[in-house]
């Protein structure tokens, strides 16, 4: 199932010696960057507010009114994901949106929470560099998210091993708990030449597609449960902390070349139908084909980021500028 998230080789063979240094200038009406750092690069004490302020989400009550079911915040946001799951993967859009639902998931814990710092990022490459996914120090049970899975696929020990999530791709009214089931081999997709690969490629409509297949599939498959599923993997508090780092991958592409990545887009909005057969999804849902503000199969500047009311709707061409005033983030 794991091999579900690897798609479209791409093979370059190019090898570059940096990734280059992931800083942003705040502009527009971004005042105070968003300094999103290293999960390993925050103090101990900086380790727990987090968690705190993602638990926080787990028992606070629902903010839209309208995601039937939910009971709660976190409930919201997995549904946002789940619900639109089949067409913000394979298309163009996959990086923007992501991007998105990172800061929103930022600014609930800052507003909702009062959560003082930025979103934190899983180094995925330190760790698989470092050693085996069972030795990973984020997965600490007091100054981490709690481990792998039992022999019931939950998850044992650590803050989120009560969790028990309520949105998923039958019901809104589901009750299971956050499972993993850790797997070395897939590490491997994590390494160092796999972003460099994608690093060099020149067009965005290859970029996306190229860190979408190792460097993003990598940190589902090596956590796996529910990780491991395209669409409901959002319930596991370590998605944010992959995604974060997978935004930091593409904002070191976009700033490798400013002048022309802050403005490119593309790809297709409809992923293709063998794809979403592998990959386990279905095509778009009707009543939400023409959601998207664009005229065509192609994703645009125009294309719109919608998070069910959670945040604001938002268009790609607002989020590409990682220091502008809807992300007015920066990564470390
Ligand atoms: C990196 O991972 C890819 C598979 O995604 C593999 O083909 C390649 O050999 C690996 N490279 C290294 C240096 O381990
Ligand atoms: C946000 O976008 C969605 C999808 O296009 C649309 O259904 C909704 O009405 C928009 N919301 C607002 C407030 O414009
Ligand atoms: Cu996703």
């Amino acid at each position: 199932m794991m091999a579900r998230w690897s798609q479209l080789a791409i093979v370059s063979l190019f090898i570059v010696s940096t990734l280059g240094l992931a800083v942003s200038q705040p502009r527009d009406g971004c005042t105070s960057l968003n300094r999103r750092k290293s999960w390993y690069a925050l103090s101990k004490l900086e380790q727990l507010e987090y968690i705190r302020a993602a638990r926080c989400l787990i028992n606070h009550p629902p903010i839209t009114g309208s995601v039937e079911g939910a009971k709660n915040v976190w409930d919201e946001l997995h549904r946002t994901h789940i619900w639109q799951g089949n067409y913000i993967h394979y298309v163009g859009h996959f990086l923007p949106w992501h991007r998105y639902l990172i800061r929103a998931h930022e600014l609930l814990l800052q507003r909702l929470c009062g959560y003082n710092g930025a979103q934190p990022y899983w180094d995925e490459l330190g760790d698989y560099e470092s050693g085996s996914i069972h030795e990973a120090a984020i997965f600490d049970p007091v100054f981490g998210f709690g481990g792998d899975g039992g022999e019931d696929g939950c998850v044992q020990d650590g803050p989120f091993r009560d969790l028990t999530l309520h949105m998923s791709r039958e019901s809104n009214h589901d009750n299971y708990c956050l499972s993993r089931s850790f797997d070395q081999q897939w590490f491997t997709w994590a390494n160092r030449s796999n972003i460099e690969e994608c690093f060099v490629v020149t067009e965005y409509n290859d970029a996306w597609q190229c860190y979408n297949e190792f460097p993003h599939s990598a940190g589902h498959a090596v956590i796996g449960g529910v990780m491991g599923d395209p669409v409901e993997s959002s319930g596991d508090p370590m998605f944010y902390l992959h995604h974060a780092y997978l935004d930091r991958l593409w904002w070191q592409w976009q700033q490798a070349d400013e002048a022309n990545r802050l403005t490119a887009i593309g790809g297709a909005n409809v992923p293709p139908q063998s794809i979403l057969n592998l990959v386990g999804l279905h095509g778009p849902d009707p009543s939400l084909v023409d959601y998207n503000g664009d005229e065509g199969d192609t994703t645009t500047l125009r294309h719109i980021l919608w998070l069910h009311g959670i945040v604001p709707n938002v268009t790609v061409a607002d989020v590409l500028d990682l220091g502008g005033e809807v992300i007015c983030a920066t990564y470390e």
